[in-house]
């Protein structure tokens, strides 16, 4: 019987089986004619793409965000903009396990926000906490090397991981929000998204301003204790995944709201704390959070692979009224990820549909492996054929100014409140509750127990007293006890 849909090849030609092999009769040898065959499983040894180096492990979904408040003095961008409403995609990961690797292990979580909006694509590629692990670029690969395997047996490792953070005494403030409650998020839908660097924001009429984006959880926040998360690790190794794929297609959209911080320009300089040290929150009583609007899930990925493995995020996608700040690691971000993606994915990852503008495209960008679009002359620029000019009136978003001109390699210049230990002693002491604390000791003292060698362990304790030398006294007499 004629199917009235054939199965064809990648050319569109209709084949005949798709459970026989051409052979040399019923038990003969395979015929190498049969090209179908070889298209078939050839395709199949090519569908992976490298994962992610870090952040392999995630999911997401479409949605919008859309513009409550007035925050137009502040920066001129359309996507926030009085009433503006624009299409938007989040992937959220954990950072340290591979592609198959459980939700529910404690680390940050990513949460890479891309906003498709008429000035073009604007990615806020942030985590679920404010602040990171260390303030120069250039130890990422270290730093991510300890959180990963070792080169000898291939297992992650407890006293690798304490050996760098405690060589490491900015990680402080993040190592304290990733033992206590928020390093394991009993879903992606309890966990506030932030954009974690200090950006500058540009109005229409020229004036800058630092900003902190913070996407407050309206779904409420909520944990896994260690050992729900444990158990879940065995149970439902993609519990995250699952639980916000069948939130949605239950038609319950999670939302958040966003507010931000704004810093007139000129207080950056003798603010208490280094404004652009990523190790640093600003205290909200310095300033407070001003509201903006609602970011709401609405719509699953209809294909995992095309939408969501192949996304590709990148800070350096900045549109007309938002800017760099001099945060080294920002800085460095901004490089890391487009080369990311052009290794991972191909040179022109910007032509898959996930990744596409709605806004036109004008570039001068041609040809390379795999290029969908069809360019079409002038090529170059300048030129007396009509093609798209660069204009100079976007000029004013590129400075991150406030860079000092001396080219040196050296710490960031101390504000008069700027030290390590401070802000997760606050933390430790006066935002988590009695109980959290207590949960937190725990955590520490749990992870401390596995591997982690004596000399390691004597510069940890250490480490949290300097945090806190109640705390610090009470993980010592856990791990020691
Ligand atoms: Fe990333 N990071 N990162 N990161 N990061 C990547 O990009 C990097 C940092 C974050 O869902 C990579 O496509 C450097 C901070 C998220 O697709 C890579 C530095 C924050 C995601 C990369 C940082 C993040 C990534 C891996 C130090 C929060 C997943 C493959 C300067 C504010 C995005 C890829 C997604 C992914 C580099 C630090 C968030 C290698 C060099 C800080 C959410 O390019």
């Amino acid at each position: 019987m004629s199917s009235p849909r054939p199965t064809t090849t990648n050319a569109g030609i209709p084949v005949a089986s798709d459970d026989h092999s051409l052979t040399a009769g019923p038990n003969g040898p395979v015929l190498l004619q049969d090209h179908y065959l070889i298209e078939k499983n050839a395709q199949f040894n090519r569908e992976r793409v490298p994962e992610r180096v870090v952040h392999a492990k995630g999911g997401g979904a479409f949605g919008f965000f859309e513009v409550t408040e007035d925050v137009s003095q502040f920066t001129k961008a359309a996507v926030f903009q009085p009433g503006a409403k624009t299409e938007t995609l989040v992937r959220y990961s954990s950072v340290a396990g591979e592609l198959g690797s459980p939700d529910t292990w404690r680390d940050p979580r990513g949460t890479a926000i891309k906003f498709y909006t008429s000035e073009g694509n604007y990615d806020l590629v942030g985590n679920n906490t404010p602040v990171f692990f260390i303030r120069d670029a250039i130890k990422f690969p270290d730093f991510i090397r300890s959180q990963k395997r070792r080169a000898d047996n291939h297992l992650r490792d407890h006293d690798m991981q304490w050996d760098f953070w405690t060589q490491c005494p900015e990680s402080a403030h993040q190592v304290t929000w990733l033992m206590g409650d928020r390093g394991i998020p009993r879903t992606w839908r309890n966990m506030n998204m932030y954009g974690s660097h200090t950006y500058s924001w540009i109005n229409a009429a020229g004036e800058k301003f630092w900003v902190k984006y913070h996407f407050k959880t309206d779904q409420g926040h909520d944990f896994l204790t260690q050992a729900e998360a444990d158990r879940m690790a065995g149970e439902d190794a993609d519990h995250h995944i699952r639980d916000l794929w069948t939130a949605i297609k239950a038609g319950e959209h999670p939302s958040w709201t966003l507010y931000v911080q704004v810093m007139p320009f000129e207080d950056a300089a003798d603010y208490r704390f280094n404004p652009f040290d990523l190790t640093k929150v600003w205290p909200h009583g310095d300033y407070p959070l001003i509201k903006v609007g609602r970011f709401v899930l609405n719509r699953n990925p209809e294909n995992y692979f095309a939408q969501i493995e192949q996304a590709a995020f990148e800070p350096s996608n900045m549109v007309p009224g938002v800017g760099a700040s001099p945060d080294k690691m920002l800085q460095g971000r901004l490089f890391s990820y487009p080369d990311a993606h052009r290794y991972r994915i191909g040179t022109n990852y910007m032509d898959l549909p996930v990744n596409r503008p709605i806004a036109p495209v004008n570039s001068y960008a041609k040809d390379g492996s795999m290029r969908f679009s069809i360019d079409h002359d002038p090529v170059y620029a300048p030129n007396s054929y009509g093609g798209p000019r660069a204009d100079a009136a976007y000029g004013t978003d590129d400075s991150a100014a406030g860079v000092e001109q001396e080219v040196i390699r050296s710490a960031y210049r101390l504000h008069s409140e700027d030290d390590d230990f401070g802000q997760p002693g606050t933390l430790v002491r006066t935002v988590f509750s009695d109980e959290e604390r207590a949960r937190f000791v725990d955590n520490v003292a749990g992870h401390l127990s596995k591997g982690v060698s004596k000399p390691i362990l004597e510069k940890a304790l250490d480490y949290w007293r300097s945090v806190d030398k109640d705390t610090g006294d009470k993980i010592a007499d856990k791990v020691q006890g």
